[in-house]
């Protein structure tokens, strides 16, 4: 475990970054880090633990979160390591083998509505006790906090700086802190592409209208990418930074996971495929023909994880009509 400096119980594992030989074949330079080795299988872990210990400091006593599914693992776990109970809201689309790993972590299950957005809405009736707190997946200031030492990490552990990073963006809190650490590290001028899968794309929708869209529903097996609308602070971010939103189809993200597990042996969920296909489907010489991106020798993968996959559920494709 990483040491957080103020003496607490550390819940978050300082991640390898690696240099992928197979994915770099042929390309530029590709470093992992790898997020999906934290303890509840993704970088959720980060922010959320920062969250629940600053919270429990000021007195919370229950936590309620509605989450696609990584953060509830998170939310559980970390309720779980420090001792106060949990419960956790799903949509009707997080499968159920992850219901039950979240009940193996002790904490309470309810399925409510078939969108995020309509879980955390009820989520929300659920916490009128005093010391009981709502957690957001992405869009609270703590949580961005504890995303952002990732890439203080990564600049520890990389032998350059990368010409580009690159990672997925659900309601924007994995982006808003990644783009924070990356200014603390100094990578004022790296350039960020936000990958989201086509039926997912609130970030990309948001950045060309100028405000926050509301999509009508989500249509991309990437569920956890499928927030209806992302935070204010992410869309506020591609003022100040150069970040380049992209989209792959579930097709291709489902093939970043399998090609992923073959040459690395580690499996992921299409939330972060779509990140990896920004390398296996060639989104950056896309990027670079398009001219948002210059000379590119070296990119940073935020490999964010997840638990909603099995051998069995790639193997089916996550359900997708193969042609
Ligand atoms: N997942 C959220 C929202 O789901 C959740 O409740 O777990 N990669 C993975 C593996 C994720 O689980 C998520 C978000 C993201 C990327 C996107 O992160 P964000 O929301 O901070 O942009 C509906």
């Amino acid at each position: 475990m990483a040491d957080s400096g103020d003496g607490d119980l550390d819940l978050v594992i300082r991640t390898p970054c690696i240099n992928s030989i197979p994915m770099s074949k042929g390309r530029y330079s590709v470093y992992l880090k790898l997020e999906n080795l934290q303890i509840p299988g993704s970088f959720k872990q980060r922010g959320i633990s920062h969250f629940c210990k600053k919270a429990v400091k000021n007195g919370a006593t229950r936590f309620v979160c509605a989450s696609g599914g990584n953060a509830g693992l998170a939310v559980a776990y970390t309720a779980h390591c420090l001792k106060v109970p949990a419960t956790i809201i799903l949509p009707t689309t997080t499968p159920e083998f992850v219901a039950n790993r979240i009940r193996d972590m002790g904490a309470i299950v309810e399925v409510h509505g078939d969108v995020w957005d309509e879980s955390n809405e009820y989520a929300q009736t659920l916490t009128k006790d005093s010391g009981c707190v709502h957690v957001h997946p992405s869009d609270h200031p703590d949580v961005w906090e504890g995303h952002s030492p990732m890439i203080l990490e990564t600049k520890e552990q990389m032998p350059c700086q990368p010409d580009v990073v690159v990672t997925s963006v659900g309601g924007g809190g994995l982006l808003t802190g990644v783009v924070q650490g990356m200014w603390k590290a100094g990578w004022n001028d790296v350039p960020v592409v936000a990958m989201e899968t086509e039926g997912a794309e609130s970030y990309k929708k948001a950045v060309e209208a100028g405000k926050l869209v509301t999509l009508p529903a989500i249509t991309s097996v990437a569920k956890c990418l499928g927030t209806l609308t992302v935070c204010a602070a992410s869309l506020e971010k591609s003022t100040q930074h150069k970040i380049y939103p992209a989209l792959v189809t579930d097709e291709q993200a489902v093939d970043a996971c399998i090609k992923f597990a073959d040459d690395h042996r580690m499996l992921v969920q299409p939330a972060c495929g779509a990140s990896l296909a920004a390398v296996y489907s060639e989104v950056i010489p896309r990027l670079q023909k398009e001219g948002k991106l210059g000379v590119v020798n070296s990119v940073l993968v935020i490999v964010c994880g997840g638990s909603a996959v099995t051998i069995d559920r790639l193997q089916q494709k996550f359900g997708l009509q193969v042609v």
